[in-house]
């Protein structure tokens, strides 16, 4: 089994002790962090299935994520910009309702490396605190909302809605699985992206029209 595997099969597996040093023994191996990364997140649409199909449950579902996040932080270093930022501030989180967070912290990582400075509320976070974080921050150019439940769909809508009817000519980008372009215009935002890297590259765009 190459590095990369082991990393996915233990990923898949919730070994988070064990994750972090085969993340670094592929990366050792010089397996490109990108490739290390996709890795991982196949093993959350692994995970996923398992569980729609009844395999595993909501513990097993969290350690495995549990797993992911301790190989991320081994990559974020390779991954994060150079500290040179200039595009100004993003707000981000994850909507009310909702704690998926593997997906929203990706995006953070990939939208810092294009060149804004992120703040990050987290997970479960309602449509006021989005406005009251870009009032308590300067320079906010763009705010990124994350979400990955259909039933927290009407969430990510008033955040977007409520973002906007507080500060029209803010930038909002919207995104998470179950979220598609039609929906995102539906809603209001400015853009969507489906992965993190085609986010930094839309959080850009966005920023700089
Ligand atoms: C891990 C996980 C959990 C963990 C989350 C831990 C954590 N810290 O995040 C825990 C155990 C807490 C969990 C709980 C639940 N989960 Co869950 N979970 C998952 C799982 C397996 C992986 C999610 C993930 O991290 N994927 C990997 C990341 C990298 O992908 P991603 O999140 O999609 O993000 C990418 C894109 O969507 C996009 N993106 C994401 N956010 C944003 C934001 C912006 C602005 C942009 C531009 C792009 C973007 O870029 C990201 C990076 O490329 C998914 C299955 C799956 N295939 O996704 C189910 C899944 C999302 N969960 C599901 C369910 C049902 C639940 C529960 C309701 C289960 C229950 N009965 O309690 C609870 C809900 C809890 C809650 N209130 O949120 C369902 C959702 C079904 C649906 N369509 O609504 C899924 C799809 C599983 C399934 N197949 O049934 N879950």
């Amino acid at each position: 089994m190459s590095k990369i595997e082991e990393v996915k099969a233990k990923v898949e597996a919730g070994k988070s002790k064990l994750v972090p040093g085969l993340v670094q023994e592929a990366l050792d191996e010089g397996s490109a962090p990108g490739e290390i990364l996709e890795a991982m997140v196949d093993s959350m649409g692994v995970v996923g299935e398992k569980f729609s199909s009844g395999e595993i449950f909501v513990p097993e579902m969290l350690i495995a994520a549990k797993a992911m996040s301790k190989g991320v932080e081994v990559l974020k270093p390779l991954m994060a910009g150079d500290g040179s930022n200039s595009l100004g501030t993003c707000i981000i989180g994850t909507v009310a309702g909702d704690l998926h967070d593997i997906g929203k912290n990706l995006v953070s990582m990939m939208i810092e490396s294009a060149g804004f400075d992120m703040v990050d509320l987290g997970v479960d976070v309602p449509a006021d605190t989005f406005v009251q974080a870009v009032k308590d921050n300067n320079n906010v150019k763009l705010v990124a909302c994350s979400g990955l439940l259909t039933t927290t769909m009407p969430a990510l809508k008033e955040a977007v809605q409520t973002i906007k009817a507080a500060y029209p000519e803010l930038k909002v980008i919207v995104g998470g699985a179950p979220v598609t372009p039609e929906y995102a215009a539906e809603v209001g935002a400015d853009g969507y992206a489906p992965d993190a890297g085609s986010a930094a590259v839309k959080a850009k765009e966005l920023a700089t029209a």
